[in-house]
């Protein structure tokens, strides 16, 4: 749909004709309306079609406004105060950049991003985001990341920043402290709420935040509200694949309470986003094709009275024949040049510019920049019903850089202005600040009793408060839910289940409790049969909308496939970003809506981390709560898959996350321990912490917890079972996680009775917790010297604990290792490094060389290497285990 396909006409049409069929659809229009106008137009189609004319499909419209200036509702501010304050908020956003630069060589900041969206922004400050207040939740605003300067200098003048955070831009460690580089709730939990400089993730975070809105209005969570969702993103970003990615599911679910804003500065970082096309059109195309309101805000009021003297439609002829690349030329051309380039290319164009100079030519505003195009479109959006809406506003990067920076193609990594160029922007601007202050960048902000300072508080206080906000509002949860846990703390009486199957007990538990039901919100993308939760289907329904319009095939089944309008399950089809999403919006309902509650989404291990790490590293700065659950774990306990599917990366991927509790659990009382505690600390104790459990589909029957070993479970491991003969000369540690814990088990049988070697087994839940405790316990030594030293936990496990220590786990080697130099000796660590294969799990165990036979052969290794049995009898349990020493290597095959 770009410019040159759409456009470019290959025959000549004979202008009168077109004259007159344009002269009598406007008659129609007077007389008989819009609705006349557009019937005898899809009439006219139908009839062109039945006829053999072939009609090209095109989403697009003209390259012009989508809303014409007869319909352009009244600016209802006071423009020039407005102007003047989003002014003040340009030089203070320019200002913090350049002399953070100033300080600290290459600090970095961006000064054009904004510079390009302060309109966008400012009308939606003044005019639109409606802050939370006692009777209303407020709006939900993400701001593109790199326009953060622009945020903070708008706080700043409303005075909820002060000049020293400013002057601390991007240097958050000064006394006092700074400002984060760009939207983190991390950083600043009072402030933003939504990390969104990643990007991508914030358009389709935003779909997906609307969505759960609606979710949550319908179970009757939240009353309804007319609230938005307002996402602004770049028209670079829009390559992301995320960015477009859900739009489908936005109009699906008639999201009227979504609005994008894409700021079409027609640049991205390099250059132009699509020099050789019209991004806006491809855009709008496939807005428009997945069923969105698209408005167009390209042209700013100084072309009205020019389109509107050109009665035959030639100029939105010719505004629809550039590529941006022209269009970018044009930014940063004269006013001569454009009437020459643009307006040149028809005699009859140049005369309808004629009576303008070449300067009011380079000053034709673009429909970003112009507030009260800027005003129409916004009104037009929140007033739209039954879709979403995209607006797509004209702007040029780097909006009053002038030669510093103004449309060129480096302006995005612009951070330093020559004192030419910062007069010619104070003078551009009309800050009051003289030739010589100018120079030192002071930030500036008028006296509290200004018209300026009045107007702004005013308007925000019509607006109900300031944004953005963060604030947790919600209250803590009050039960232990003790009663909930306790009967998976009894084991299974010999029946064999998995721990998948034992958390999905535990789910169906938790849905039925008073205090939780209702807040547990299951998320799984096209997978809930995999593990056995579709009885849930009926128990609890799955969320539509819609309700159900068909009677599902299965209906005379038990577990027949129940979708209803107050589902509480999130069946989100096959989309684990968009899973994702919806698992932050329902892990940070607490702040964003005071609403507890608790997500829980299960998905195949492989397709977490592996995919979607971003996503979790987005949830982790906005202090998402809730449990992540990675199903069907592990290298070798998914038999028969194969390398795209068997998981043995996730405990290693999710190391680097802060605040994310990462637990490999073997036994259902264990995952029942780290639950419930996780629900306790998250909503009751208001930790910003959450968790990530594997769980698997190898079924076994499963213990009671041995005594009182909850502490051990939570803070990553504990002894499981002693060995049967403490005496023996001979003796082992075996650690053991998820589904290995049983091989280690099996390994301490062998040891005792086939080489009289007495093994204790432990259950490692959690090397990341185990880690993250040395790691601390080692830096507080550090910095604590001549105090008594701190024993990492670990240590402190196994002083008591004699012989030789052999790791098994069904995760890469380098898990075990990262605690291996807390302990007292050497360890041995077996895992699965290496690509999967297609097999059962006996054959695979063997493969990766982690079954009880290997670990057997591990410890008999170690004690071999530490001088307490011959080598005769390491040889002899090779023979005796089957151990085929010259298989392949497979952490290379
Ligand atoms: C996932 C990701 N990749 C790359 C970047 C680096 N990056 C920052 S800004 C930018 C260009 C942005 O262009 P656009 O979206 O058009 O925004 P504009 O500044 O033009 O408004 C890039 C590539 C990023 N922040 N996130
Ligand atoms: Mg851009």
């Amino acid at each position: 749909m770009n410019g040159d396909t759409a456009v470019r006409p290959q025959h000549t049409i004979e202008d009168v004709e077109i004259q007159e069929w344009l002269e009598s659809l406007d008659s129609v229009l007077e007389t008989s309306g819009p609705e006349v106008a557009a019937e005898i137009l899809e009439r006219l189609r139908a009839h062109a079609t039945v006829n053999g004319i072939d009609l090209p499909f095109s989403a697009n419209t003209p390259y012009a406004n989508s809303i014409p200036v007869r319909l352009q509702p009244l600016f209802p501010g006071d423009q020039e105060l407005e102007r003047r304050i989003k002014s003040l908020i340009r030089w203070n956003a320019l200002a913090m950049v350049v002399r953070a630069n100033r300080v600290e060589h290459n600090i970095g900041g961006h000064i054009s991003t904004y510079a390009s969206a302060a309109t966008l922004y400012e009308v939606g400050f003044n005019h639109f985001f409606r802050g939370r207040t006692e009777e209303f939740e407020g709006d939900t605003v993400y701001f593109q990341g790199h326009a953060a300067p622009g945020i903070y200098a708008r706080a700043f003048i409303e005075g909820r920043i002060s000049a020293h955070q400013l002057e601390h831009f991007r240097r958050e460690l000064k006394p006092g402290g700074g400002l984060s580089s760009y939207p983190h709730p991390w950083l600043m939990p009072d402030f933003w709420e939504f990390p969104t400089v990643s990007m991508g993730l914030s358009p389709l975070m935003a779909i997906y935040q609307a969505r759960f809105n609606r979710y949550l209005e319908d179970r009757g969570l939240k009353p309804r509200a007319d609230a938005k969702v307002w996402a602004f993103l770049g028209d670079g970003e829009t390559d992301e694949p995320e960015s477009l990615g859900a739009i489908t599911l936005a109009s699906r679910e008639k999201l009227d309470n979504l609005i994008f804003v894409v700021n079409c500065n027609l640049q991205r970082l390099d250059g132009p986003v699509r020099g050789n096309g019209q991004i806006i059109q491809e855009l709008e195309s496939a807005f428009r094709g997945a069923g969105w309101n698209v408005i167009k805000v390209l042209w700013g009021s100084e072309w009205d009275p020019i389109l509107e003297r050109d009665t035959e439609g030639l100029l939105v002829k010719r505004m629809g024949e550039l590529v941006d690349g022209e269009y970018q030329k044009l930014v940063v051309s004269s006013g001569a040049y454009v009437r020459e380039h643009f307006f040149g290319s028809d005699p009859r164009l140049l005369q309808l510019v004629e009576p303008l100079p070449d300067e009011a030519l380079r000053r034709l505003r673009l429909g970003g920049h112009d507030p009260r195009k800027v005003y129409a479109a916004y009104k037009a959006a929140v007033d739209h019903q039954g879709s979403p809406t995209v607006i797509l506003a004209r702007t040029i990067k780097g909006y009053g850089l002038g030669e510093a920076g103004e449309g060129k193609n480096v302006t995005h990594q612009q951070k330093k202005l020559n004192e030419d160029e910062l007069r010619e922007f104070r003078s551009r601007f009309g800050i009051p600040v003289s030739d010589e202050d100018c120079i030192e960048l002071p930030f500036y902000r008028p006296a509290e009793d200004s018209a300026e300072i009045q107007y702004l508080r005013a308007r925000r206080e019509a607006l109900g408060s300031y944004v953005p906000q963060r604030k947790v509002r919600s209250k803590p949860l009050v039960g232990d839910h003790e009663e909930l846990f306790k009967e998976f703390l009894e084991g299974s009486e010999g029946r064999e289940v998995s721990t998948t199957m034992a958390f999905v007990g535990m789910l169906r538990k938790m849905l039925k409790d008073p205090e939780i039901g209702k807040l547990i919100v299951p998320i799984v993308p096209d997978e809930a049969r995999t593990f056995g939760m579709e009885s849930l289907f009926r128990t609890v329904g799955i969320y539509s909308s819609s309700g159900q319009k068909y009677e599902p095939v299965d209906v005379n089944t038990l577990l027949y496939y129940k979708e209803a309008k107050d589902g509480q399950i999130l069946e989100e089809g096959i989309t684990e970003a968009g899973s994702m999403a919806s698992f932050i919006a329902a892990g940070s309902a607490y702040a964003t809506h005071g609403i507890n509650t608790i997500p829980f989404f299960i998905y195949y291990s492989m397709f977490g981390f592996q995919r979607i790490a971003d996503f979790i590293w987005a949830s982790a700065d906005m202090r998402t709560r809730g449990f992540l659950l990675g199903g069907t774990a592990g290298r070798t306990t998914l038999s028969g898959e194969g390398l795209q599917h068997q998981d043995g990366n996730s405990h290693v991927l999710a190391l680097p996350v802060p605040n994310l509790k990462a637990y490999d659990p073997a036994f259902a009382y264990e995952i029942a321990v780290i639950i419930q505690d996780g629900i306790r600390r998250m909503y009751k104790d208001g930790d910003s912490i959450f968790y990530y459990l594997t769980v698997m589909n190898e079924p076994y029957a499963m213990p009671p917890m041995p005594g009182d070993v909850k502490d051990g479970i939570l803070r990553g491991m504990y002894r499981f079972r002693k060995a049967s003969n403490t005496k023996a000369k001979l003796r082992a540690q075996l650690f053991g996680s998820g589904a290995i814990l049983n091989e280690a088990l099996r390994a301490q049988e062998i040891l005792e009775t086939k080489y009289g070697v007495a093994a204790d087994v432990w259950s490692v839940t959690s090397y990341k917790e185990l880690y993250y405790d040395g790691m601390e316990t080692e830096r507080w030594n550090r910095l604590h010297p001549g105090e008594k030293p701190r024993v990492p936990y670990v240590t402190q496990m196994l002083a008591d604990a004699p012989g030789v220590l052999v790791a098994a786990s069904d995760y890469l080697k380098t898990l075990p290792n990262t605690v291996s130099k807390w302990m007292p000796r050497h360890l041995a660590s077996l895992g699965t490094d290496g690509f999967g294969r297609s097999e059962g799990r006996a054959s695979l165990r063997d493969f990766f060389e982690v079954d009880s036979r290997f670990i057997t052969l591990a410890a008999l290794h170690e004690l071999y290497a530490d001088g307490k049995i011959e080598k005769s009898l390491v040889d002899k349990a090779i023979k005796d285990l089957g151990i085929n020493t010259e298989k392949p290597n497979p952490v290379i095959s």
